[in-house]
């Protein structure tokens, strides 16, 4: 609906200084950015990267979580999880929707992901071996993809921000849920409270890094926050996460695997220990334990759907034919 005549998709606009300043000056007057708005080139490019690789961690997230659908402990379990998981193949479709405003097509952001150019996020790289990884996942990557995603409802870009806030209520669903499997298996017979501490040990250092890189090393971070896509750097919204997340830890009676984690009454925020940003760089690179097989799924998934795709082009050219058939007998 907005892809047609996008001003400046064609890298026509001229950004001269006057122009920039222009837009920084709606940016700084909280204006929201709408997809036939003016807009340098550099925006819509971060645009384009963060909300394609957003929805493609949307629907790579899918697969861990998919996994345990079948093998849900009771119906009820079962129920949750299988809405969870449609929310987020609907999330993936907003996003996409979102990223199309900007004048890039679902097809070349697929091929991008299924080529490797395009990242998603790392947390989707590691397996889900036992029930508890399901609800330390809701618990703890849902939980940091809510701290992440509020202040994304107040990005500039309309479109990004309007998305955020349906994604923003789901996502506060999934965290519970996923915090009562946790507190279901911490109060229950020793082997279950040692299979919710045993993911959380696995899920608590991936998690940290879902924001990213720290402030020293983030290459889009200040540039975004100028254009208040961003509104919380990378480590503000990790120690955020951690305050927030320690309490409730400790709520149910599990240990956080970080030995050096102490609370500073100065800063009122907890100190964590050292993060193994090696590992990090080396998933996101693509040699994390479930890299290739995330990718697999999704062209699997990608080839599988091709009919349908081509049936649904099919089905509105056949109206179309139709629609201008009717019209001209009238
Ligand atoms: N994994 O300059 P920086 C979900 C990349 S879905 C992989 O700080 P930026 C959920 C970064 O892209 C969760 N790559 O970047 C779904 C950049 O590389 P490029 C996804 C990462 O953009 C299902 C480079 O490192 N949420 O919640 O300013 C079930 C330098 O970083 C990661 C979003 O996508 C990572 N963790 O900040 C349950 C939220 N971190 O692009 C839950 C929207 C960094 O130059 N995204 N990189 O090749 C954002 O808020 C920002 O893009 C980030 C990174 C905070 C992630």
């Amino acid at each position: 609906m907005y892809a047609q005549g996008l001003i400046g998709a064609d890298a026509a606009t001229t950004e001269d200084a006057a122009f920039l300043e222009r837009f920084q000056a709606r940016i700084d007057a909280e204006e929201k950015i709408e997809p036939n708005d003016p807009m340098p080139a550099g925006y819509r490019k971060t645009l384009i990267r963060q909300i394609g690789q957003h929805a493609h961690s949307e629907i790579v997230g899918m697969l861990p979580e998919g996994n345990w659908i079948t093998r849900a402990p009771s119906l009820r379990r079962k129920a949750a999880l299988l809405a969870k998981v449609q929310d987020e193949g609907g999330h993936g479709l907003y996003l996409y929707a979102a990223a199309e405003t900007l004048g890039v097509t679902r097809d070349q952001m697929t091929e991008e992901l299924l080529s490797g150019k395009a990242k998603y996020s790392s947390i989707f790289n590691y397996p889900t071996p036992t029930w508890a990884d399901i609800g330390a996942i809701g618990w703890l990557v849902d939980g940091a993809a809510i701290m992440n995603q509020i202040p994304l409802c107040r990005c500039s870009y309309g479109p990004y921000a309007r998305a955020m806030i349906r994604v923003c209520k789901e996502e506060s669903f999934h965290q519970r849920q996923g915090y009562e499997i946790m507190m279901t298996l911490a109060r229950g017979a020793p082997a279950q409270k040692d299979m919710a501490q045993d993911a959380l040990n696995r899920w608590w250092w991936p998690s940290l890094v879902m924001f990213g890189p720290p402030d020293s090393d983030s290459v889009h971070g200040d540039q975004s926050m100028a254009w208040k896509i961003k509104r919380f750097t990378n480590d503000e919204l990790r120690r955020k996460f951690i305050n927030a997340t320690v309490p409730q830890a400790e709520f149910i009676d599990l240990t956080v695997p970080d030995p050096d984690l102490r609370w500073n009454d100065d800063t009122q925020s907890y100190e964590h220990g050292p993060i193994d940003w090696d590992e990090f760089w080396r998933v996101v690179k693509g040699h994390g334990q479930m890299n290739r097989d995330r990718i697999a799924a999704r062209r699997k998934a990608w080839e599988d759907g091709a009919w349908v795709r081509d049936a649904a082009v099919a089905h509105g050219e056949k109206r179309r034919t139709r629609h201008t058939a009717a019209l001209a007998a009238e």
